[in-house]
């Protein structure tokens, strides 16, 4: 087949989380289930750990497509996966420099896994074969993949936010950065923001070139690096909204429903809401109904300390809220920090009249989709969501933008969600709803995949020989 042909063969995914399982609904994982039902391939995701590492991979199950895990020991994945991943590259992805915690080991555990991963997939892949790689748990590994001589075509795609040109000067690995881009033939992002953050940071490296809007060479290697706003399956949403289990909340009559529903991350601006809820609480109207806002937020990560951190200082916020505005048969938060299942999850985005998206950062933010699709047309409630998740470059002429470092207009932004009369309510909605449908999930693989099977093959030079 001509270089230039669209590509034909299997399509092999790797990403870090994979179902041993059924695969749950939603999210990532449910994505990628879905790009290889259609397509048939390979996924590839990491094993338990476990006491000895192994090179290679174990089937774990095959149907429409086939699962594998590499397998990884104990001490990788404190380096590879708490170490370098989540103290070292979320952190300063997510704007936190501050709280950066770098070991030369944790970065050799994540060298390691790289290498492995991508050992294994040299082993499997065919010429023609599609490889696409999620998430910062794996930058090294199409750079890994070039130096074994594979020449396939490999994407990836950034989940989080691309940081910016100063946070980036940070990572101690920055001088390697460009050739771990430059090694696949689409980069994809969420938004232009981070296109624009990217762009910038390569403009540093001497040795990338643009050659038009989008594309870039180095070292002989042709790459784009383009945006691909990650969409939510809204029709399945919708019905499984339609279709929750009731749950009986016990609110007082006319009382507006809040909701937040985030993994507890300190990028969610959690402390922020909170604060911003209470100044609300502050400026209410007294005799007006009294508001209830509930906010999910199951524990992740625990082992990391900064995780620790936030969770005690959101613990501690909401009790003296509580304590401030509480009375004998009102408790303003609700804050569950059990697991919800995701059905009633559904249903609670369509009970509530203001969702409350508002992280300090964020890659996209799927709740923010997920309440729009949740919510009833005829009666719709209202999303607040911050400017600082990716969701903001599609639902800004529905959604109210608000600055959650601002608690004054946060606040008032709260009072304006409330008192929403209906018809601008449904207005905000139609808009937003279309753009949720229209740009879903589906959307979201199909864009990408055709833009990486249309990648022009280039190769270095010094590989060929
Ligand atoms: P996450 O940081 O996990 O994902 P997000 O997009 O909000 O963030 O949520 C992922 C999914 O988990 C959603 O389907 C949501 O409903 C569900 N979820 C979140 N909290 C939940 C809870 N408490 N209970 C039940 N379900 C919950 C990363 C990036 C995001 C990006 C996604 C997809 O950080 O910015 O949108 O990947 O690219």
């Amino acid at each position: 087949m001509p270089d230039d042909e669209p590509h034909q063969g299997r399509l092999i995914v790797v990403s870090n989380r994979i179902p041993k399982g059924d695969v749950p609904a939603g999210g990532l994982v449910f994505a990628i289930h879905e790009a290889l039902t259609g397509a048939g391939g390979i996924w590839i995701g990491a094993a338990d750990p476990t006491d000895q590492a192994e090179d290679g991979l174990t089937k774990i199950g095959s149907g429409d497509y086939e699962r594998f895990t590499f397998s990884i020991n104990h001490e990788e994945h404190r380096g590879y996966y708490l170490g370098y991943a989540n103290s070292v590259l979320w952190p300063l992805f997510h704007h936190r420099p501050d709280l950066l915690e770098f070991h030369q080991g944790d970065f050799d555990a994540y060298v390691a896994v790289n290498r492995r991963v991508a050992r294994a997939i040299a082993e499997i892949a065919e010429p023609d074969d599609l490889i696409w790689v999620q998430d910062y748990h794996f930058l090294m590994v199409a750079h890994e993949l070039r130096s074994l001589g594979v020449t396939n075509r490999i994407g990836l795609f950034l989940h989080i936010p691309f940081p910016n040109p100063n946070d980036v000067m940070a990572l101690p690995q920055v001088a390697m950065m460009p050739a771990w881009m430059a090694a696949h033939d689409v980069v994809g992002l969420q938004t232009r923001r981070d296109v624009i953050s990217m762009v910038e940071a390569m403009r540093h490296d001497t040795k990338t070139q643009v050659l038009n809007d989008g594309t870039w060479i180095r070292e002989g290697r042709v790459f784009s690096i383009l945006n691909f706003p990650i969409g939510i399956d809204a029709e399945s949403f919708a019905e499984a909204a339609r279709a929750a289990p009731e749950v009986e909340l016990q609110l007082a009559p006319k009382a507006p429903l809040l909701l937040g529903v985030d993994r507890l991350d300190y990028s969610k601006g959690l402390v922020h809401r909170f604060e911003a809820f209470d100044a609300y609480l502050d400026m209410r109207e007294q005799g007006s109904p009294r508001p209830t806002f509930i906010q999910i937020a199951p524990g992740s990560r625990e082992d990391v300390e900064a995780y620790r951190d936030i969770r005690e200082k959101l613990e501690r916020t909401a009790g003296s809220i509580n304590g401030a505005h509480a009375d004998l048969d009102w408790t303003p938060i609700r804050y569950i920090r059990r697991h919800v299942d995701r059905e009633v999850v559904a249903g609670l985005l369509r009970r509530a009249d203001v969702a409350l998206v508002t992280p300090l950062a964020d890659g996209m933010n799927l709740v923010a989709k997920e309440f729009i699709a949740a919510q009833d047309p005829e009666d719709p409630g209202v999303l607040i969501l911050s400017h600082f998740a990716g969701a903001a470059e599609q639902m800004e002429s529905g959604a109210l933008l608000v600055n959650p470092f601002d608690r004054t207009s946060f606040a008032r932004a709260i009072s304006d969600a409330i008192h929403m009369p209906l018809e601008e309510r449904k207005e905000r909605h139609a808009i937003l709803r279309e753009g949720v449908f229209r740009e879903d999930i589906k959307w979201w693989t199909d864009s990408y995949l055709d833009r990486l099977r249309r990648a022009p093959r280039s190769f270095d030079s010094q590989l060929r020989a």
